[in-house]
């Protein structure tokens, strides 16, 4: 900052401050450090207690995102294609003119919400979206979870009663990793939170461990393990079910601790009879020896880490993957110990606090409108959303309210999706940029960057091995703005209809609902933590939480200000089994074999006896990506293309193509057009397309991501394509056709295996 007298004062927030990097589930300790009040650098922390030193080229980009131009600072109202920053009065107000409109024409069930990846980094939305939802009195939930892990929720829910209670490798204690269906290169680690995944897996090594990755394509994980099982997208599932046809036939099932714990292994076992690594080899596209040796690998090492991830979801048999990931632990005797696969304790106990369902009510909460789509755990399939929006009939969805999400490039039936948004009536959005998706609302909400807010990361801990956490204040205060926790309520309120509803006691009754949740009578909580807003439910979830002070009642317990006074962060300890706490089945215990999960299981053997399609596509993931939303950085998007399509050699002669093409691929949802890279670590018969490309959007507000825009993949996702249990869309394995383009754009040859 420039004074009067032209010498430089420095700004308050001048200085380093240490922070968790919010963007994955990493939690990389980087430094910030801000002069003349600008972000000059943001360096990894090598004293965080946490990551040590690591980082990834995303986390040191965290203040070209904060200073971006072209990131919302101001609440935005849209006339026709005019875009209006406004105060926020005034965009309060115009919401409600819209909501009075809709509310008016077609009542209060036309609004559905659609949440996405970013509401559980953001720190108020974390935590107060829930409130805002129910506020809204919105019935009908999307969310990214049905683009993502709804079948790992669902398979949770039904083994242990909770959707969140999601086993985790542990992978520094394990003398063997397996990997179905995740690129932690790429990704860091995803419902699985480590500071170094790969550096991990090379210690792994170094001890004597062996690491096996499964996965259509020998990605840069796969080139780091001991073995790459190249199987076909889609067939994890039988696969799984192989090895456990092999536990059973060799009598080797060893349940060890959980004997007595586990009900329905005579049906499971009934079912893998059916799975002869002999029977389902050709479907896996790999030897029956691969199956039957990974079961022998299992049998002879003592603990063994199995771990499954987007791979094993966004595909045709999401659910069956899912569980089976969880059924080979159990069966091996390597879930609930150290080594195999664990539960976390983390120290602010949302997990427990987070609404799962009731003990004894059904999984299945309804049905979509136009196909009858089951509404499984609350939520309805992200692939129905462009059908509710555009097909006309009651109960269509005239209003829409989205929550850090950018469907309109990360779900499927792209093209529909964004042929039907226009027609909204009234859409909000609680969103940083004007995107594919926000550019279709009418008012936008901005949350403020990751330096003006505070940040615990709740969500990413909950899938730590290691109990710890870190707490980072603000780094700017956030100025010119009602606190978010504020806005994130009153936008539910004019949802709801009750645009004069107090946020103060909107907030003081869902905070008792939660303390009630944590066993405390409200008036006590509110007497305890007086102070509104989301740091009061963090000190609540710590101090009610596995190491919580109890409000005094523990001594040395933690509460939030053990981590206001240790920037670099607290480690507690390692995870320890978990078992003997019980679960939340009507049993009791563990349901191996659960008759929802199980009647998927006819649709599985017909497609193992099934012809395959000859060419399928699937997705990968990039270091310098997240999703759709941090193409606008300079420094992420520079150098080679990467929005390409991948495909063997082999499979590029036949069609007459070289590397260099460019391409048109066609699916029956639609065709897009990309430059085709060749690459021999990838399956014959599999191609591979990054997603949350095609930024060529004229009516976004994103400079240097329309620069480099690249193609939207999920254009080539049908929304009918789904995994029938859970309603996840099929991401992976989506059947295709690639012929070759010339510059005119005529295709001149059609080419099919
Ligand atoms: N083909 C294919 N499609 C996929 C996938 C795939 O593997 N293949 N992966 C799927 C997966 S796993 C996911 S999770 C989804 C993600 O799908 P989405 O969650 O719908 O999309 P994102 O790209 O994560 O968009 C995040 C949004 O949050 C906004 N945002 C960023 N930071 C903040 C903030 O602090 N506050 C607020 N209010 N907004 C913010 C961004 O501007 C952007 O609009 O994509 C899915 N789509
Ligand atoms: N840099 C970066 N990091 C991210 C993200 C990002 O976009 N960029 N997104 C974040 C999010 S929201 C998520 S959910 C996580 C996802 O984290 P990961 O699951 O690790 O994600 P991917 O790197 O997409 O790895 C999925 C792998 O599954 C493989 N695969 C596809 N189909 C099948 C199949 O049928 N069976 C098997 N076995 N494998 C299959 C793909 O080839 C790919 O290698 O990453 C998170 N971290
Ligand atoms: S690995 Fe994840 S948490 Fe670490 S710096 Fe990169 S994006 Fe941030
Ligand atoms: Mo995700």
């Amino acid at each position: 900052m420039t004074g009067a007298t032209g010498m430089v004062t420095p700004a308050p927030e001048d200085g380093l401050h240490h922070r968790t990097c919010p963007l994955c589930e990493g939690m990389c300790g980087v430094t910030v450090a801000v002069k003349g009040g600008k972000v000059a650098s943001v360096r990894p922390n090598r004293q965080d207690v946490w990551s040590r030193g690591h980082v990834c080229p995303k986390g040191t980009t965290l203040g070209d995102l904060h200073h971006d131009p072209d990131r919302l600072r101001t609440p935005m109202v849209r006339d026709g294609g005019e875009w209006k920053s406004v105060s926020w009065d005034a965009a309060f107000a115009r919401l409600e003119e819209l909501v009075e409109g809709v509310r008016a024409r077609h009542g209060p069930d036309a609004f559905a919400a659609y949440a996405g990846n970013m509401a559980g980094k953001d720190s108020a939305l974390s935590r107060y979206s829930g409130l805002m939802l129910q506020a809204s009195g919105i019935r009908q939930v999307y969310s990214s979870s049905t683009v993502d892990q709804h079948p790992k929720n669902l398979s949770a829910m039904l083994m242990f009663g909770n959707e969140w209670k999601i086993p985790v490798p542990d992978l520094d204690r394990t003398d063997l990793f397996v990997i179905f269906g995740g690129n932690p290169a790429a990704s860091k680690g995803s419902i699985f939170s480590h500071r170094d995944v790969m550096g991990a897996m090379r210690d792994l090594r170094a001890r004597g461990g062996r690491v096996i990755v499964i996965d259509p394509v020998r990605t840069p994980t796969a080139r780091a393990a001991d073995q790459w099982i190249g199987l076909k997208p889609g067939s994890d599932a039988a696969f799984m079910l192989g090895v456990a046809h092999v536990l059973f036939a060799r009598d080797a099932v060893r349940l060890r601790h959980l004997e007595g714990l586990i009900e329905g292994l005579d049906a499971l076992r009934a079912v893998a009879a059916d799975f002869n690594p002999e029977r389902v080899a050709p479907f896996c596209g790999v030897a029956a020896a691969v199956i039957t040796g990974l079961a022998d690998e299992l049998i002879r090492t003592d603990r063994a880490a199995i771990y499954g991830r987007i791979g094993t979801c966004t595909q045709q048999f999401g659910t069956l993957a899912s569980w089976m990931v969880d059924v080979l632990a159990i069966l091996t005797g390597n879930l609930d110990r150290e080594g195999g696969s664990m539960w976390s304790r983390p120290v602010a106990a949302l997990v427990d606090m987070l609404a799962t369902l009731p003990k004894g009510m059904p999984v299945v909460m309804g049905q979509s409108r136009v196909r009858g789509a089951p509404a499984v755990l609350g939520q309805f399939p992200a692939s129905c959303l462009a059908e509710e929006i555009a097909t006309p009939g009651p109960g269509q969805i005239r209003g829409l309210l989205t929550v850090a999400a950018n469907p309109a490039l990360s779900a499927p039936d792209a093209g529909r999706l964004a042929a039907a948004l226009p027609l909204l009536e009234c859409m909000v959005s609680m969103d940083n940029y004007i995107n594919e998706t926000t550019r279709h609302a009418h008012v936008i909400f901005p949350s403020p960057s990751f330096l003006e807010s505070p940040h615990f990361d709740m969500w990413s801990w909950i899938f730590c091995l290691t109990s710890g956490g870190r707490y980072s204040p603000p780094v700017f205060p956030p100025q010119g703005r009602p606190e978010h926790w504020r806005v994130v309520a009153r936008v539910g309120a004019i949802i709801g209809g009750q645009p004069h509803a107090d946020v103060d006691t909107m907030d003081d009754r869902y905070f008792a609902a939660l303390a009630a949740g944590r066993g405390m009578a409200p008036e006590q909580a509110l007497a305890l933590l007086p102070e509104r807003g989301p740091a009061r439910i963090l000190d609540l979830a710590i101090r009610t939480g596995p190491f919580g002070d109890r409000f005094g009642a523990v001594q040395d317990g933690l509460s939030l200000a053990s981590f206001a006074d240790a920037p670099d962060g607290r480690i507690i300890g390692p995870a320890v089994p978990r078992a003997s706490e019980g679960f939340a089945t009507a049993s009791g215990r563990i349901e191996i074999a659960p008759p929802l999960i199980l009647s998927d299981i006819p649709r599985l053997e017909q497609a193992v006896d099934a012809p395959a399609a000859p060419l399928v596509l699937v997705s990968r993931r990039h270091l310098r990506s997240m999703n759709s939303w941090m193409h606008n950085i300079p420094t992420l998007v520079k150098g080679k293309e990467r929005c390409t399509l991948r495909m063997h050699s082999a499979d590029a002669a036949v069609r007459g193509l070289v590397g260099g093409d460019t391409v048109a691929v066609t699916s029956v949802a639609g065709t897009i057009t990309v430059p085709l890279e060749l690459d021999d670590d990838i399956r014959p018969g599999v191609i591979s397309m990054p997603h949350g490309w095609g930024h060529g959007d004229p009516q976004t507000h994103l400079a240097v991501a329309q620069a480099h825009p690249g193609a939207n993949t999920n254009v080539l996702s049908p929304g009918t394509l789904v995994d029938a249990v859970s309603g996840n869309a099929v991401l992976n394995g989506i059947p295709v056709d690639v012929r070759k383009l010339v510059n005119n754009g005529n295709v001149v040859m059609r080419a099919t295996a």
